[in-house]
């Protein structure tokens, strides 16, 4: 096996401490730390070398006294190598930490080739494409993977609020053999000898499984064949999706509300986030879909009823109603064919959109419960009822009314975060340019 001759092995070696809990170290007693080292400062007859771990950074001390071996391993160090390090940690309130270690030991486990075009600290780094083309080392950067713990903490929060409500966390498939959100933003695939499709959300299974569990919710990916290049659009992205039964629209506007509150208030506590408009503890905006377009035509931004509020529109409205806002009641004819139209006005829906700034956060609403209007709206929207015949089936066993929605959680990143491309807020992007890494 080829092997780099200065680089040793891990062998019996174990951490005993991350960065973060030195300071609480008995006097005199000796760790073991490892991490990648963020930077190396000679200063005469003093070398600093900053160590990363996933807690924090400390700083490792090293004189001229040092015993020469020692002093030799430390010259080969380089930044971006990976080590560990055996020592006594002290107090030195000047260093990251408030700590030191004058070490006894260290291992060089490993070391790159080429170190990258910017430093773990780096506040000038290279365009967007160039770090997503080295994502696995973009991701070292501490400002970068403060974002995906933003993401671990909000997903707990959330994943909190729902269980603690009574949702069960489900699993769908991904693979699946009929459109669910209209035909056109759909990725084919070969499923063994037939057609497949990657699923562009869970819409039927969370339905069907209402029947059963009453209340449900995912957490999942979900696949769109986004032809347009946007800074908001991914070609994969990461759904929450909830459906509840005996309930309508206006019940899973409050407890989308609810959860966002909720589990953006959590992360607050715990993470700096820039000043973002969900912070609130108020209630959010309502206006329905006529109301909007009546804003929008006395801006001079006419829209003709029934035509969809685009991007351009939303950022007319962001600056005409406070966010986050739903904007209910759309046009039947601009919703997927399981939304249910009002009984005494079929051409409104019992639908919503949540809007934060000028994103699309989220989308929800009433759903059909009777198979033959089910029926009716598929082919109205031109899709095959007979392809939905596995769907269709349960409601041949009745269906109890159900509602819910599907929030876009890396849009909802890209607001908490103030990340102006979703592919910040994603660790490895799909788009229409990117299959890797
Ligand atoms: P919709 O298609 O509106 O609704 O999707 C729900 C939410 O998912 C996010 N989203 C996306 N985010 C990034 N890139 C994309 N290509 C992308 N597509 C969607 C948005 C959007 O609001 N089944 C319904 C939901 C429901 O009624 O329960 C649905 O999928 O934030």
């Amino acid at each position: 096996m080829p092997s780099d001759s200065l680089v040793d092995s891990l062998g019996t070696w174990r951490r005993s401490h991350y960065s973060g809990d030195l300071v609480s170290v008995p006097p005199g007693q000796e760790v073991t730390v490892f991490g990648i080292i963020a930077s190396i400062r000679n200063q005469g007859r003093i070398t600093f070398v900053i160590l990363l771990d996933s807690q924090g950074l400390v700083q490792i001390t090293i004189g001229n006294d040092a015993d020469e071996a020692l002093q030799k391993r430390f010259g080969e160090l380089k930044e971006f190598s990976y080590i560990g390090v055996r020592g006594i940690p002290k107090k030195f309130p000047k260093a990251p930490g408030g700590v030191e270690i004058v070490p006894s030991q260290i291992k060089l486990l490993a070391r790159p080739k080429t170190t990258p075009p910017f430093g773990l600290f780096s506040k000038q780094v290279p365009n967007l494409e160039t770090r997503m083309d080295m994502r696995s080392i973009d991701l070292r950067r501490p400002a970068v993977q403060e974002i995906f713990r933003i993401r671990h903490d909000l997903l707990n929060n959330m994943r909190a609020y729902l269980s603690g409500n009574g949702y069960l966390e489900v699993t769908s498939p991904k693979i699946i053999s009929s459109a669910t959100e209209g035909g056109a933003a759909l990725f084919p695939i070969l499923y063994f000898d037939k057609e497949g499709f990657l699923a562009q959300s869970p819409q039927v299974y969370k339905e069907q499984l209402v029947g059963a569990f009453e209340k449900v919710y995912e957490i999942g990916p979900i696949f769109r064949a986004e032809e347009s290049r946007t800074m908001r659009h991914l070609a994969e992205t990461t759904s929450v999706d909830l459906e509840e039964a005996f309930v309508t629209f206006e019940d899973v506007m409050s407890t989308l509300e609810s959860l966002l509150v909720s589990a953006v208030s959590a992360v607050q506590k715990k993470h700096t986030l820039p000043k973002n408009k969900l912070s609130t503890d108020g209630r959010f905006t309502k206006i329905t879909y006529s109301d909007a377009l009546n804003v929008l035509d006395k801006d001079g931004a006419h829209l003709d009823w029934g035509d969809d509020i685009a991007f351009t529109s939303l950022k007319v409205l962001e600056t005409r109603i406070k966010s986050p806002y739903f904007i209910t009641h759309w046009p039947t004819s601009t919703k997927a064919f399981y939304i249910k139209p009002l009984e005494d006005k079929p051409e409104m829906s019992e639908s919503f959109d949540l809007i934060c700034g000028s994103l699309e956060l989220a989308s929800g609403g009433t759903r059909i419960d009777s198979r033959e209007f089910l029926e009716q709206r598929l082919s109205e929207k031109g899709l095959n009822p007979r392809a939905f015949e596995y769907h269709l089936k349960s409601f041949d066993y009745a269906m109890p009314p159900h509602a819910g929605f599907g929030l876009g959680l890396d849009r909802l990143m890209m607001t908490l975060t103030g990340q102006e491309n979703i592919r910040e807020v994603v660790l490895f992007p799909r788009d229409q340019g990117r299959l890797a890494p």
